[in-house]
């Protein structure tokens, strides 16, 4: 079982294409190449397209080379019935090729890359709290402003101002 931090959230489909078991169908892979990153898309599917005419032929998908500490089990699919899928997640970073073993023409390959740590914590997280940073700033300014409005009539219409001001009124004639 892989960690958490390298399970993928999308899969990386390769079909295998009608009329690959023929030479002129190589390289058979469709894409025949992909890059895929750890814990964002390192599961690649492939899938037995090659149903031709209602009957299909069978393929493999099987590991040829593994650069550094690749994992992939050197069985890799098997036999592939017409229809059947095979998924693989890939964990270690490296390049890997891998063929048919009934058609020697069909050829593929994947290049792991590592996770890049900036793409889950250092680009989402600060976004969220600035955005509702402003939201809490823009709603203290405008209950202030509120405030501040709502007090004035308040204040004009004191009827202690009112009577020290006729009082004043008064005393000066
Ligand atoms: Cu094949």
């Amino acid at each position: 079982m892989p960690l958490a931090s390298a399970q993928p959230q999308s899969t990386v489909v390769v079909t295998i294409t009608p009329g690959s078991g023929a030479p002129s169908g190589a390289p058979g892979y469709a894409p025949d190449n992909v890059t895929v990153v750890i814990g964002v898309n390192n599961t690649v599917v492939w899938m037995n397209n090659d149903t031709v005419a209602g009957k299909g032929t069978n393929h493999t998908v099987t590991p040829k080379t593994q650069s550094g500490a690749g994992d992939w089990p050197a069985a890799g699919s098997g036999n592939m019935l017409p229809n059947a899928t095979y998924s693989f997640t890939f964990t270690v970073p490296g390049t890997y090729t891998y063929y048919c073993t009934y058609h020697s023409w069909m050829t593929g390959t994947v290049v792991v890359e590592a996770a890049t740590t900036s793409t889950t914590s250092t680009h989402t997280t600060p976004e969220f709290p600035a955005a509702s940073l402003a939201v809490i700033l823009f709603a203290v300014v405008a209950a202030v402003v509120l405030a501040a409005s709502r007090l004035k009539p308040t204040r004009d219409a004191n009827p202690w101002t009112d009577a020290t001001r006729s009082r004043k009124a008064t005393t000066g004639s």
